[in-house]
């Protein structure tokens, strides 16, 4: 749990970083309507969430540096005992000062009577431009609607509108000690989630009852949500990046690829096993397997400050493309099958993400056009993958329609790395032990 006093740091770092005669404005996540009147689990917008704690829709959070009045206001919804008989309570006004840190709080309904008059005479306002276009269209009215009553009574410049992303997510970038327990218990979750698809796998079962599985698991370990749709991906389907269809039977002799991750406190876990449906790897499967683990644990040894965040990539390119040289998927030679373009048909995404209240976390990863360093706080993923499409006809058949993928979560720390998701086997023996329900002792 993250305490409110870390909240206050976070916009205290931020105002300070600005300079003094700016305001900031954060309005959360719109809520997103599914079909008709059935509105989507409204999920927080992660800056907005950063700087408040505040997990209910319909917020707009105003820092305004120096303000004797108060720096900090909140707009959210009033208490209203009526409503509230429909849709619960919610924190409203008074609660908003004394359990979430607002200097005061006022009616979101009055956002555009207020946001003018606090905007007035401020020469910069920050706030996430693009990322919520009726947002923007309410931010240039109220830009406007100053402009106009000042004309005429004296010339000033109308206040410059500036992005909030560079100096926000540079901070999220680097976690803290309670976003780090945070993360940890979203990893554990996906562990277990994990643990438990591969238990239940058979031939026969669909791919949507390997994921009922997962969120099982998730909810049993107090996450609600996975963090972003899992991908239950058996045989060629693993071969789609962002296959979520989820609907396809698990046959016999296919692998399967399970992306997914449990959302805790809205911080994100994010996990790929690949694993045989029935318990078992092939020849060919285990093969890709085993150059896929050998990439991955390449890219991990790499992790350590000071290190560029590229180095996991060049490390896990740097073996698989020797090893499908090797195997005779591409052509060789192995020693210099980096260097050509070959394995790029196999391996398109690249190595990892940082991750934290959003799955591809935000912070840049290059600085003034060089590769950024690790440092202590960072997490990021480590996902190499093969995936060997189909009607790839370059390849010998054998090769084709095989996809493995294996992610673990890794925290940069002082002096190296630390795996958070190495509690989920991913040895080839640990795995078929694991996977393909029971019934492989008498294979074994
Ligand atoms: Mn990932």
């Amino acid at each position: 749990m993250i305490d409110r006093r870390e909240y206050a740091r976070r916009r205290r770092r931020v105002v300070e970083s600005l300079d003094d005669t700016c305001i900031v404005i954060v309005p959360t996540a719109p809520v997103m309507l599914r079909n008709r009147d059935v509105e989507y689990p409204f999920r927080p917008d992660s800056d907005f969430y950063y700087l408040t704690g505040f997990a209910e829709s319909e917020a707009v959070a105003v820092m305004i540096p120096g303000r004797e009045q108060g720096e900090y206001l909140l707009f959210c919804r009033e208490r209203d005992s009526r409503r509230d008989l429909w849709t619960g309570r919610c924190v409203g006004l008074e609660d908003a000062v004394s359990k979430f840190g607002a200097d005061d709080a006022f009616p979101v309904s009055d956002l555009d009577d207020i946001l003018p008059g606090l905007m007035e005479g401020r020469s910069k306002v920050y706030y996430p431009i693009g990322k919520y276009a009726d947002f923007d269209y309410r931010v240039l009215n109220w830009a406007n609607r100053l402009r106009r009553q000042r004309r005429g009574r004296y010339s000033q410049g109308s206040a410059e509108i500036v992005a909030l992303d560079h100096i926000l997510h540079d901070m999220r970038l680097y976690k803290s000690a309670a976003e780090l327990r945070t993360i940890r218990h979203a990893v554990d979750a996906s562990v277990a989630g994990h643990k438990r698809a591969m238990a239940a796998s058979r031939p026969g079962l669909h791919e949507y009852q390997l994921e009922a599985e997962v969120l099982h698991e998730f909810a049993r370990h107090g996450c609600r949500w996975a963090a972003y749709p899992s991908i239950v991906a058996g045989g060629v389907n693993g071969c789609v990046m962002h296959y979520t269809d989820n609907g396809a039977l698990l046959n016999d002799g296919d692998l399967v690829l399970l992306d997914a991750g449990a959302e805790y406190q809205f911080y994100a876990g994010d996990v790929t096993r690949t694993f045989p449906v029935n318990g078992r790897f092939s020849p060919v499967q285990r093969a890709i397997y085993e150059l896929v683990l050998s990439a991955q644990q390449a890219a991990i040894d790499v992790i350590r400050p000071g290190n560029d965040c590229n180095a996991p990539h060049r490390a896990a390119v740097a073996v698989i493309a020797a090893g499908l040289a090797d195997l005779g998927v591409i052509p060789g030679p192995a020693r210099t099958a980096g260097e050509r373009s070959d394995y790029q048909h196999f391996y398109m995404p690249s190595t990892g993400h940082w991750l934290g209240l959003d799955v591809h976390d935000v912070g840049d990863y290059k600085v003034e056009g060089a590769w950024r360093a690790f440092e202590p706080g960072m997490v990021t993923t480590v996902e190499p993958g093969v995936y060997i499409p189909p009607d790839a006809t370059q390849v010998a058949p054998r090769w084709r329609g095989i996809a493995v993928r294996i992610e673990d979560d890794v925290a940069v720390t002082r002096h190296g790395r630390e795996v958070l998701s190495a509690a989920l086997p991913k040895a080839v023996n640990a795995v078929e032990a694991l996977s393909g329900a029971s019934d492989h002792d008498e294979a074994g």
